[in-house]
Order: C-alpha cells, then structure tokens, then sequence
C-alpha cells in the first residue's frame, strides 16, 4: 500500500491512475477504522480499479476543542487494517498543508443544515462540506462512499457535489451494526461498560417507532413520544434530539410516511452517538407491496401527503 501525504502527489497519482484509463474510488474517514469503515472500503474495491482511503480527523468539523483532542486515533492498526483490504492508496494529508496560512474558504450547504446535527453543532457542516469539497479536489476520485449512519451528513454531501457541478458519484451505504444492534462508531471506543451496556436502546428505541409507524402509527408526535419514552427509561441517556423528517429535505414531517427517516442523538455521559432508521427500508424488509391496510387507514393527515 502506498501512503502519500503530499496533496500535489496525490493529485499527480490520481491523474496518472485517471490518465491510463482506470476508475479511482475514495473513502474518507476520520481513522480509527471499524467494520462500518470497512463496508465502505469493500464496496469501493469492488467498483474500482484503484481505492483510495483518506485519514484526517478535521479539526474544523469539531465544535469542541476536546472532542477534537480525545477523538481515538490508531495510526498502526489502520493501516494494517488497509493493508488487508487490499487499498492501494492510504492518504494522510497534513493539516498544516490542507489548512494553509490565509486559509478563508468555507462551504456553506443551507437549509438542510439548518436541523438535526446542524442545529446543536455549530459550524460542524461548514466543516465537513469544506473539507470533503477540498478532500475532492485533493483525490479526484469516480466515485466516493459515505455511510448512512451519518444521513444528514450524506444528504448535505449529496447537495454540495450537486450544487458545485463536482464530476463524482456519491453512493451510500447502509450502517452496520454491532451484534446488540448498536451502530458501529469511532466514539464507541470512549464508553465506559456501564454506557456501552445501554447503547443498544438507541436502536431500540428507532425499531419501535418503526414497528408503530408499521403498525398504522402515522403521528409523528405520537412516534416521537415512543422513542423518548424509551430511551429516558434508561439511565444515563441523555437526548439531545429525535425527530421524524423528510429524508431528503430533512425538514421535520408532522406525518411520517415512506420518504421518513427517524434521527436520534442521545449523549451517554460525554460521548455523544447518533443513528437513524429510514422508513421505507423497514416497509422493504417488513413485505413487499405498499403500506399496510392499516396504515392506509390510520394516516395521521387522513392521507393526504403526497408522498405517501
Ligand atoms: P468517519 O466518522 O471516520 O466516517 C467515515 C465514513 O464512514 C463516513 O461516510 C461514515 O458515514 C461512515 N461510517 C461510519 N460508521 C459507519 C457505520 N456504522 N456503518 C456504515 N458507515 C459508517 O464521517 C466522517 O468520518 C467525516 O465527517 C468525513 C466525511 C471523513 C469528513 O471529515
């Protein structure tokens, strides 16, 4: 595996990668790299001819210096990790190099920022859109794959690469899961046992608002209070926010139907996790063939979403 840390080397390797007729293929990561990561990895290797994998832990993302500073880092294992998953490249650029002096650049996606993750961490999506707009410009990829465990995150991606006409693919992938269902994280490392023991009431809490919302529960308010219900009968879980939106607006549905998706943030003592669950692949695996009678019958808004 080749590891460049120069961005001119990187954009050289791409062109010359590009130049001989073969596809790049890039996964952005913040290291640290789990079996969450490693879905990405594996079906970027099987799209591609050339994968390149980026570590770099933004600081400009951050909204607190500590969570910058205790976010987990494992140099060694990564890269043996990437080793094995047969990456060609792993790229390491320096942050004194991708943040040059005078740096005043910012990328700003509106609205669907405005909700969700973007309301209760500032600047943190100005952080990621500037630097995976920069990261694009470094890589130069075909394609790149982002999990869906960050939807917000790939939805303002989404729009970014839309809105800047960048010549790329954004495929999302589904978020794999721990056993218990808790959704593999960077951050899981910084439970201590007792909160690892009660992550799983995060997903917990989505599955039953989702069997509700199968079960013909359209109100979103009511779908909600289940949730919180849930996760405030466990100790030490704190919500910061769970809400039922469009999922390609993100704008919060008073009604939830097939183009919902229910977000969660819960922070256990100082660690902060997040998750989702989209409607309309809980309808996929629940049957095949439209809502439920019951579901028809007992729409919140007498069924007049258009959507629906
Ligand atoms: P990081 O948290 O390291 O995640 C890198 C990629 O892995 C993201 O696309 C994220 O959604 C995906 N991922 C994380 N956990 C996952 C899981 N359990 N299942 C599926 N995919 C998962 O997200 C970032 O880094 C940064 O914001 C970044 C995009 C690199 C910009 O700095």
């Amino acid at each position: 595996m080749k590891v460049i840390t120069g961005i001119r080397k990187m954009q050289e390797f791409s062109r010359q990668v590009r130049g001989a007729g073969l596809s790049v293929g890039f996964v952005p990561t913040m290291g640290y790299l789990h079996d969450g990561h490693v879905a990405l990895i594996r079906r970027a290797r099987e799209q591609s001819d050339v994968v390149v994998v980026s570590i770099f832990v933004n600081p400009t993302q951050f909204d607190r210096k500590d969570d910058f500073e205790r976010y987990p880092r494992d140099e060694q294992g990564d890269r043996a990790l990437l080793e094995h998953e047969g990456v060609e490249v792993l790229f390491m650029p320096k942050a004194d190099e991708v943040y040059a002096p005078g740096a005043a650049t910012c990328v700003r996606v509106e609205g669907l920022t405005s909700g969700l993750c973007g309301a209760r961490r500032p600047g943190h999506f100005e952080g990621v859109a500037t630097i995976v707009a920069a990261l694009l410009n470094m890589v130069g990829p075909d394609r790149v794959w982002f999990g869906e465990k960050d939807f917000q995150q790939l939805q303002v991606i989404r729009r970014m690469v839309a809105d800047l006409h960048i010549p790329v693919e954004i495929i999302g992938v589904e978020t794999v899961r721990e056993r218990d269902g808790v959704a593999m994280s960077s951050r899981n490392a910084r439970l201590t046992p007792e909160q690892r023991e009660v992550a799983p009431v995060l997903r917990q809490a989505l599955g039953a608002m989702a069997d509700a919302y199968l079960g013909g529960e359209t109100d979103a308010s009511k779908l909600a209070s289940r949730g919180r219900a849930m996760l405030a009968s466990q100790a030490g879980v704190r919500i910061d926010y769970l809400e039922i939106v469009d999922g390609i607006t993100l704008q919060p549905a008073s009604c939830a139907d097939d183009r919902s998706v229910i977000a969660v943030a819960a922070w256990l003592g100082d660690v902060r996790l997040i998750d989702n669950i989209v409607l309309a692949r809980v309808r996929d695996a629940h049957a095949s063939g439209g809502p439920t009678a019951a579901a028809r019958s007992n729409r919140c808004d007498g069924g007049a979403n258009p959507h629906a």
